[in-house]
């Protein structure tokens, strides 16, 4: 399968390496036939060349538009010599094949890259030299193509050992389609957006002189007041490759976004490689815990909040009574978490975390002693987070075959202030108090939430179900005897008042939630009949 060169065609606007390659070729006897500037470089440094025109019988015209497509060409590469009757027909036409053919393209995304005007970037558009490549790549049986320089020496050491084998043929082949292919995407690219747009754009100003207002018109103002860009004007840069995903056979990687400031730029400290799930259950805890201005820790276990907690008023170390009461909320749950913590972690907090299993502690900065006693423990793994840490603006969910982006839950005002009292009386501070710090800790808790609280901590969660009465039961559960006397937040209305009976049952004090719901009627009336006072907030916080 090994092809001796006789007879090369070079036409290439890059004249990397070219003269090297013609020395070459005149040394092993090679005949070259080239193109106009290809040819008269080569002939300018003393070899022997023949003019592509005097093959074809026809010259180089249209300023070059029409340089090798001809029959004279093209039948001399698409010959399968492997087959007698193509020999015969190249004899009987008189026309030499070719063993090597070397081009590379018009520099396309170089001129529209530059601030050439459109008619000089299409004039950019190589058609002949494609079809140079693609008739060789395809006659790799017979034919070597080259389309890169840096593949020069390849060709030059086969000439040496006697020839083109089969394998390097078929390499140069597949980096020949893949080079036409890039190349015909960056051209469909550019026609998409310089042309195509264009055209599109002026036939919507003709159609607007013409016709009145109309949905067409509705839309475009839409696309206009839009607060996403065309791009989404994120830069991510592949930052590590993790051990593997969500389970040992997915592989995975974290992608850092550029100017961010949150959890994939936090530093780590100690402990083994951060894996795929501590990531996101990271993310997830750090965001609970930096929704508070007062100091805050969360407990996140499965990207969900176990226990949620500020520090009790006046405590002598604030960041560690927060760890203890939202440890307290679930304690089995906790086993195994991912704590973050919106304060600097003092000595107190690391010596009650160092008795308990613990995957990740976040938190925006440690006392040198608690990095002393926690780096004792092997496995738990210590992130600082930017000292300026931010939650990113938008968040992006894959769907198959696309991306949904929508801007984050940055909701704000907490406060009581807005809120509807809607059945029973209106509660004393303390209570209000522990409804605003419900209302604010259920929205970290996937849908459908429920979360009771008692004095700034969460005393049971019930998330993620598919219905609202299951959350109820759960919230329910896990806080036991605590549910009676606490307050409770829902993150969406309740549809009917059976989950809100759920938590009447229990004994809550009081609760939380946006309303809106057709019922509203009905579950007021249970509140009511309960004596239990219920606010509604008029904004919901679906967490998926
Ligand atoms: O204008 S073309 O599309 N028409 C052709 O027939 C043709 N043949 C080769 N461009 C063509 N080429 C390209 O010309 C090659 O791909 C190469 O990039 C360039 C080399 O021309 P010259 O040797 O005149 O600089």
């Amino acid at each position: 399968d090994q092809i001796v060169i006789e007879r090369a065609l070079i036409s290439v606007s890059d004249k990397t390496g070219l003269l090297e390659l013609a020395a070459a070729l005149t040394t092993g006897g090679v005949e070259i036939v080239s193109t106009g500037s290809t040819a008269a470089t080569i002939r300018a440094a003393g070899y022997d060349v023949t003019d592509v025109f005097s093959v074809t019988g026809f010259p180089e015209s249209l300023d070059g538009r029409v340089k090798t497509l001809h029959p004279g060409v093209h039948a001399g590469i698409l010959a399968d010599l492997r087959l007698e009757a193509h020999e015969a027909q190249l004899t009987e036409l008189g026309i030499k094949a070719f063993q090597l053919v070397v081009v590379n393209l018009y520099p396309f995304v170089e001129t529209a890259l530059s601030d050439a005007e459109p008619a000089d970037v299409i004039e950019q558009i190589d058609i002949g030299g494609p079809a140079l490549v693609r008739a060789s790549a395809k006659n790799h049986a017979n034919v070597a193509i080259v389309v890169d320089p840096v593949n020069y020496g390849e060709i030059i050491e086969a000439m040496a050992a006697g020839g083109s084998t089969l394998k390097l043929r078929q390499k140069l082949a597949s980096l020949a389609f893949e080079h036409t292919a890039d190349y015909d995407l960056s051209v469909s690219a550019w026609f998409t957006e310089n042309v195509y747009d264009q055209w599109q754009d002026d036939t919507e100003a003709l159609d607007e002189d013409a016709t009145f207002d109309d949905d067409d018109d509705d839309d475009d103002d839409d696309d206009d007041e839009s607060p996403f860009p065309e791009g989404l004007g994120i830069e991510v840069t592949r930052d590590a490759i993790l051990r593997y995903g969500e389970n040992s056979h997915q592989a995975a990687a974290l992608y850092v976004g550029d100017g961010g400031r949150g959890i994939a730029q936090a530093r780590q400290l100690h402990g083994k490689e951060m894996s795929y799930n501590n990531y996101v259950d990271a993310d997830a805890a750090v965001r609970a815990a930096f929704d508070f201005s007062e100091p805050a820790v969360a407990i996140v276990k499965h990207a969900n909040p176990c226990g949620i907690a500020i520090a009790k008023p006046n405590a002598p170390d604030p960041i560690a009574s927060a760890h203890l009461r939202a440890h307290a909320c679930d304690p089995i749950s906790a086993f195994g978490g991912v704590i973050a913590a919106n304060r600097v972690v003092t000595l107190g907090m690391a010596e009650t975390i160092s008795e308990i299993f613990t995957e990740v502690l976040v938190a925006p900065g440690f006392e040198p002693s608690a990095v002393e006693l926690l780096t004792k423990k092997k496995n738990i793994r210590l992130l600082e987070l930017p000292a300026d840490y931010e939650r990113s603006s938008l968040e992006l969910h894959q769907i198959s075959g696309g991306l949904l982006v929508q801007e984050t839950d940055s909701f704000e005002d907490f406060s009581s202030n807005g809120w509807t009292l809607v059945a029973g009386p209106e509660v004393d501070a303390a209570t209000r108090a522990d409804l605003e710090f419900a209302w604010k800790s259920c929205r970290s808790v996937k849908s459908n939430a429920i979360l009771l609280a008692h004095a700034g901590a969460s005393v049971g969660v019930g998330m993620g179900q598919v219905n609202r009465v299951d959350s109820c039961h759960l919230a329910v559960s896990r806080a036991g005897e605590r549910a009676a006397g606490s307050v409770a937040a829902s993150d969406a209305f309740f549809p009917f008042a059976d989950g809100l009976e759920v938590l009447l049952d229990a004994g809550i004090a009081a609760v939380v939630q946006p309303g809106g719901s057709v019922r509203d009627p009905e579950v007021i009336a249970a509140a009511t009949a309960a004596g239990v006072s219920m606010y509604f907030t008029g904004e919901r916080h679906f967490f998926h």
